[in-house]
C-alpha cells in the first residue's frame, strides 16, 4: 500500500515532467561537433551518423529524423541489463507526434463495447490504481532486419532496435473492469496521440484479444526505468506488453477501444504480418503461405564484449559476456560455441529479473590455435525453444533470432 504522501509525491513527479524541448522533432538534427562521427552496422547502406539533439536522448544511430527512427549503440548493452532511457531507441510510424503534452490536460479514453466509457485523467490512473512493476524487453518486430538477405524493405535497423526497462503502471485488466466491458467482447484497441502529415494516412492502431488484454500482465505504463517515458518513448503512459513485439505497444496512448468484432484497420490485417510458418521462415518469392498477425517473442543472445574483430592472445583468457532473453518466457540456458558451433559450452548467467527482461552472462574461454575465429552464443528458453543456426526470411524481415557470430583474430 502506498501512503497519501507517496501518492501526491508520484503525482507532481509525472506533472511536472511534460515538456521535453522538441526541436529535433520538427525535422532539422545537427550532427555531433565536426567531423561527424558514424556507425558502421556492417550491411549495405549501414553506415549511421551518431546524433546527440534529440530530446532527452543522448547519443544514438540516426536512421531518419522524421518521423524520428533512432537506434541504440551496442555499447549500451555492454554490462547494462537495463537499457538507459536516455538510449532506448526510438521508433515511430506517423509524422506528427505532439512536441509537448500538458499532463494536467491529458486523457485517457476507454470506450466501445463497455457499460460506461470513461475518461482518466494521469491522477486517476496514478493514484486510483494499484500500482505494478515488470520487467521487459521491447524489441521491434524488425529489430536486426539490415541483416536480412536477400535484403527487404523496411527500416534497417542493426541489432540495436530493443532494449530493455523496468515498467511500473497499472494492468490494463484493472482500467478495463472500471468501464465494466460487456460480454460479446473480443478485442480491445489501442492507439496514441501521433497522426500522419495527411489526413488519410491511417491512424497507427493495433490491437490485442480480450483475453490477453485482461491477463494481468498487460499493462499502461506511466514511468520507466524509475523515471516518467521520455516523450519519444511515449510520455506520459505507454502499453506494456511483456514478451510480445514492440508494435503493440502503443506510445502516447490516449484511447482504447473495446470491439465486439476483429480489428481489421491497416496496422493490424496489412501490416506487421509473418508466414505462420515453422520458425517464421519462407523463402522469397513463395506463394500461398498463410499470414497472420506477428505476436510473441523468440529467444535472443548477444555478445556484447569482445567486439567484432577484436584481437585476442592464443591461450590467454578471455572473458566472453553479453545479454540474452527468452521471448515469451525466460533464459534456460545461454551457451557459447568457440569452434564454429561443433561444441557448445554452459555460460553463467547474471541475476534473474523476470522472464521478460534481459540477463546478463558470461564465461572465460581461451583459443588454443592462431587465426580468424569466432565467437557464437546461443540461448535456450524455458519452454526448450532454442536459437536456429540458419537464419530466418520473410518479406517484412521480421523476428530475426539467429545465432550471432563475432569474429575474432587470434595471435
Ligand atoms: N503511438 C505509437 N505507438 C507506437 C508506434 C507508433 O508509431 N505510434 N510504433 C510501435 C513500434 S512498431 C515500436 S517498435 C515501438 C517502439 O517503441 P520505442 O520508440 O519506445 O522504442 O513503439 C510502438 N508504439
Ligand atoms: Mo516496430
Amino acid at each position: 500500500m502506498r501512503s497519501a504522501t507517496a501518492h501526491n509525491s508520484r503525482r507532481a513527479f509525472l506533472m511536472n515532467a511534460g515538456a521535453a524541448g522538441a526541436a529535433a522533432l520538427t525535422g532539422v538534427t545537427r550532427a555531433l561537433a565536426d567531423p561527424a562521427q558514424y556507425v558502421d552496422l556492417g550491411f549495405a547502406n549501414g553506415r549511421r551518423r551518431l546524433v546527440t539533439d534529440f530530446p532527452q536522448k543522448g547519443t544514438m544511430l540516426l536512421l531518419r529524423t522524421r518521423p524520428p527512427l533512432l537506434e541504440t549503440p551496442f555499447d549500451a548493452f555492454d554490462r547494462n541489463v537495463f537499457t538507459p532511457n536516455s538510449n532506448f531507441y526510438v521508433r515511430w510510424h506517423l509524422a506528427n507526434i505532439p512536441t509537448s503534452i500538458d499532463p494536467s490536460e491529458f486523457r485517457l479514453m476507454v470506450h466501445g463495447h463497455v457499460r460506461k466509457a470513461i475518461s482518466l485523467s494521469l491522477n486517476d490512473l496514478v493514484n486510483g490504481f494499484p500500482s505494478i512493476q515488470i520487467a521487459a524487453v521491447n524489441q521491434c518486430s524488425g529489430n536486426s532486419r539490415g541483416y536480412f538477405a536477400p535484403r527487404v524493405a523496411g527500416g534497417e535497423w542493426g541489432n540495436g532496435a530493443m532494449g530493455n526497462a523496468i515498467w511500473r503502471g497499472v494492468r490494463l485488466s484493472d482500467v478495463l473492469a472500471r468501464a465494466a466491458v460487456m460480454p460479446g467482447a473480443l478485442q480491445v484497441r489501442f492507439r496514441g496521440l501521433d497522426a500522419g502529415a495527411l489526413p488519410q494516412t491511417p491512424l497507427f492502431m493495433k490491437s490485442l484479444a480480450l483475453d490477453h488484454a485482461s491477463d494481468g500482465e498487460v499493462m499502461i505504463a506511466y514511468e520507466m526505468n524509475g523515471q516518467p517515458l521520455p516523450l519519444l518513448n511515449g510520455f506520459p503512459i505507454r502499453l506494456v506488453v511483456p514478451g510480445w513485439y514492440a508494435t503493440y505497444w502503443i506510445k502516447m496512448l490516449s484511447d482504447i477501444e473495446v470491439l465486439d468484432h476483429a480489428d481489421d484497420n491497416f496496422w493490424m490485417s496489412k501490416a506487421y504480418l509473418i508466414p505462420n510458418t515453422s520458425g517464421t521462415n519462407m523463402t522469397p518469392g513463395q506463394k500461398d503461405v498463410a499470414m497472420v498477425p506477428i505476436n510473441r517473442m523468440v529467444p535472443r543472445s548477444f555478445i556484447t564484449n569482445p567486439r567484432d574483430g577484436t584481437t585476442v592472445q592464443r591461450g590467454a583468457p578471455l572473458q566472453v559476456r553479453g545479454i540474452a532473453f527468452g521471448g515469451d518466457t525466460g533464459i534456460a540456458r545461454v551457451l557459447l560455441s568457440i569452434d564454429d558451433g561443433r561444441t557448445w559450452e554452459e555460460t553463467r548467467l547474471g541475476a534473474n529479473h523476470g522472464k521478460y527482461s534481459f540477463r546478463l552472462w558470461e564465461m572465460t574461454t581461451r583459443f588454443a590455435a592462431r587465426g580468424s575465429r569466432a565467437l557464437m552464443c546461443r540461448a535456450v528458453n524455458s519452454s526448450g525453444l532454442a536459437q536456429p543456426t540458419i537464419p530466418n526470411w520473410n518479406p517484412g524481415g521480421f523476428m530475426r533470432n539467429v545465432v550471432e557470430s563475432v569474429p575474432v583474430r587470434v595471435v
